[in-house]
């Protein structure tokens, strides 16, 4: 295991791809590491654990992903090495070409990168990502051992977590996402069966993590719109697990960037470089071709800069390298081709016998000559579109060992939140990147080296190992919670010790509140009428001379007595407002003054219309504003505002309260609510088997008034009183069932 407290004894990653491309040779395969950015991270991290003579971790890192370039005949034992188990996922051409390059490159990449008419909407890419995703899923499952932790990586493989979870409902998942997550207005352009899947696959891990607070906030919206579960502090509650949703911003590992300025090849390259300069400034950037790193914008805010300020030219030199990538993709490719004519188009026009303003290198670099680059040069101009994190930036402040040269950096890049010291722009804004290259070059020695070493004091601090080390120790620190709020579950021992209690008494109650807890939650109140077998159980349970059933809930009497006609239970209306007890007419419990309405009517109208999709529902005894049919987030905007609203008339009358349920606010007296109808029916009564079922806040009333020994049962994931959950109503019935 990494760390104490990280209780896991082998680390399983799933990412598309293994971290190493192989190449024939003489004597077998040769590995070469691939050049992404996870890839960089976990190296870094794989090498730290194995050194690390506190971790304990003996076994191999598990890697399960696509093997480029090696033939399926090739046995993994070929190419395995002392760090990783690789673990090989074949996928024949088409499946490949239709998930990785369909779905994934050309849907969710654009999509996700806000480029949203370069998407490709196309069913057989769906159902190839779906097939490929359960391809990983087998492998994984197929070696899972108790002990691991599975670590799922990116975009490729959103919906392989919820996949594992149905295989391994306990196994330890987290997934991260490296590219941003959009906000709903973009996400929701995918179809609505793709977007619930994507987001419900996400959730099969128990954690779920993002470069940036934003990408986490548009995540958590686009669950709640897409499932209508709940968030409280980035915890979700799904229908029978609670998940975390946070922002781990990825780290590099600092000192192998920072101490590699000293590398005799670093330095010799760094020599190479300064030299051929001749005294210029260098202004640098490094990324893979693709249309989201905003190459060509970059190109333009420099000869912006050119053009605008004359007294730089011949002194100072855009080094621009673009990593081949995707090359075989004909956007890529056109992409290609207008940078090198804009280059072209730039030197053409700014070129002297002896001056070349932009150098550009369409190739890879090797290590010693980046970490050169990012040591020598002045500036780095970092101007992506859109980038998850961008490592690129945090790996040139690392490498910045003399403190003198200047960040540029897109306000769009995941990084841009957390280096408020570099000179940030916006990269569609050419005018703006000319002043900051300007001030850049301009900037005075001791403000250069405040800003960088202020940056790089956080980057050595927030670095990949604590990004991973933080990533685990969250996954199990909400596994605890899940444990906790796990022993609530009803299961089979559980039940079968209500069946016992049940079975031994001779005098019992059951207090059963309606909605949300006999039956599901509908668009309107009114459709949420009882289902006959439903009916049927509580005929049968109320029909039993020891038992005394009460349905106790916040409806109107005439509803109630419409779904119970003719069943023996005793009806609580309104939180107990009305009380109806078997063959007998409705009681009103409370005799108070309702002159409030009018004034209150009047200021839920103005919600309503403020708040399309809201209602009122008018009662004997209060109003009530119901919010279950609109955007959630806005509603609880306008909720807090008619509270605000209603406060000031609360405070007036005192009699008055707020009352929370489950998506709707209601207005009441506060001389009866469910705790004061549930003591008053129990009275002084010596029940030997109380049960109390449940599922919003209004609820925890009726549980505050039951005996410790009851079985107060709330129904859905969530906190409460009660001594139990169970996730839906038709567990809650199978639960009932199970008694008689
Ligand atoms: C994704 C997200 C997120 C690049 N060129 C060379 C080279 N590199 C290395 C860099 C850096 C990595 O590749 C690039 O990382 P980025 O973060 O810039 O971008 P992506 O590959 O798109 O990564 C991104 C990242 O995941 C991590 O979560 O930050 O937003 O898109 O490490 O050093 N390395 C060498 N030669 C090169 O020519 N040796």
């Amino acid at each position: 295991m990494y760390s104490k407290e990280h209780p896991f004894r082998r680390l399983v990653i799933a990412s598309y791809r293994l971290p190493f491309k192989f190449t024939r040779t003489t004597s077998g395969f040769k590995a070469v590491q691939n050049s992404g950015g996870l890839v960089s991270a976990v190296l870094s991290l794989s090498e730290r654990m194995r050194s690390d003579q506190e971790a304990g971790m003996t076994e191999k890192i598990v890697w399960t992903g696509i093997a480029d370039n090696i033939p399926v005949d090739v046995a993994p034992a070929e190419w395995e090495n002392d760090r990783f188990d690789l673990e090989p996922v074949r996928l024949n051409r088409k499946l490949n070409d239709q998930f990785y390059g369909g779905f994934s490159n050309d849907l969710i990449w654009p999509l996700f990168h806000y480029f949203s008419t370069y998407c490709i909407f196309n069913p057989a890419y769906f159902e190839a990502y779906r097939e490929a995703n359960a391809l990983f899923c087998e492998q994984i499952v197929s070696r899972y051992r108790p002990g691991d932790y599975i670590w799922v990586h990116d975009y490729h493989l959103m919906l392989l977590p919820q996949m594992i979870r149905e295989r391994i409902p306990e196994a330890p998942i987290g997934f991260f996402l490296h590219i941003p997550f959009p906000s709903f207005e973009v996400f929701r352009l995918l179809p609505r069966i793709w977007r619930e899947a994507i987001v419900q696959g996400m959730l099969g891990a128990d954690l779920v993590g993002f470069h940036t607070h934003d990408y986490t906030q548009h995540f958590i919206k686009c669950v709640k719109r897409a499932t209508g579960f709940e968030c409280h502090q980035n915890v979700l509650f799904t229908a029978d697990r609670i998940v975390k949703a946070d922002a781990f911003p990825i780290g590099i590992d600092y000192h192998k960037f920072h101490d590699a300025t000293s590398l005799h090849e670093v330095v010799a390259a760094r020599a190479k470089i300064v030299h051929a300069l001749g005294g210029q400034k260098l202004v640098f950037s490094v990324d893979r071709l693709d249309y989201t790193k905003g190459l060509l914008l970059r190109l333009q805010g420099f000869e912006a800069f050119l053009e605008e300020h004359a007294e730089w030219h011949t002194r100072v030199t855009f080094n621009m390298v673009v990593v081949p990538s995707r090359a075989n993709i004909e956007k890529y490719k056109k992409m290609k081709k207008e940078i090198e004519s804009t280059v072209g188009r730039i030197n053409g026009k700014y070129s002297t016998l002896s001056w070349r303003p932009v150098i550009y290198q369409y190739k890879s670099l090797p290590f010693a000559e980046l970490v050169a680059l990012y040591n020598a040069s002045d500036v780095a101009l970092i101007t992506p579109l859109r980038d998850g994190m961008n490592l690129v930036a945090k790996e040139y402040v690392a490498c910045q060992t003399e403190q003198k040269g200047v960040l540029i950096l897109s306000e769009m890049a995941g990084a841009a939140a957390e280096m408020n010291e570099a000179l940030i722009i916006n990269p569609a804004d050419h005018h703006e990147v000319a002043c900051a290259i300007a001030t850049a070059l301009e900037m005075s020695p001791v403000e250069k080296e405040a800003r960088i070493l202020r940056m790089q004091e956080r980057l050595a601090h927030c670095n990949v190992f604590t990004w991973a080390s933080g990533f685990f120790s969250q996954t199990y620190e909400i596994i605890g919670r899940q444990k906790q709020l796990s022993v609530r579950l009803v299961n089979r021992e559980i039940t079968s010790r209500m069946v016992q209690s049940y079975q031994a008494a001779s005098h019992r109650i059951l207090f059963l509140d309606y909605d949300g807890t006999l039956v599901s939650l509908v668009r309107r109140p009114e459709l949420a009428t009882i289902q006959k077998n439903t009916l049927d159980l509580i005929r049968r349970l109320s029909a039993d001379p020891c038992n005394r059933v009460v349905i106790i809930s916040g409806r109107d009497k005439d509803f109630l007595q419409q779904q119970f006609q003719d069943a023996p239970v005793t009806l609580v209306a309104e939180h107990g407002y009305f009380v109806k007890h078997p063959d007998k007419d409705w009681i009103r419990t409370v005799r108070a003054d309702e002159s409030w309405k009018e004034s209150v009517r009047q200021i839920l109208a103005e919600y309503v219309n403020r708040c399309a999709g809201t209602f009122i529902e008018e009662k004997s005894g209060s109003l009530a504003w119901h919010y279950r049919n609109t955007e959630l987030d806005f509603a609880q905007l306008r909720l807090h505002e008619l509270q605000d609203d209603l406060s000031e008339l609360i405070r007036h009358n005192s009699d008055l309260e707020i009352l929370e349920g489950h998506k709707v606010v209601e207005i009441k007296s506060r001389r009866y609510n469910k705790r004061v109808a549930a003591a008053t029916l129990m009275g002084n009564r010596n029940f030997d088997f109380v049960l109390a079922a449940g599922d919003d806040k209004t609820d925890e009333f009726l549980f505050q008034a039951m005996p410790a020994e009851a079985f107060t049962i709330r129904v859905g994931f969530c906190p409460s009183v009660a001594r139990f959950n169970v996730p839906n109503p038709a567990m809650l019935l199978k639960l009932l069932r199970s008694l008689n």
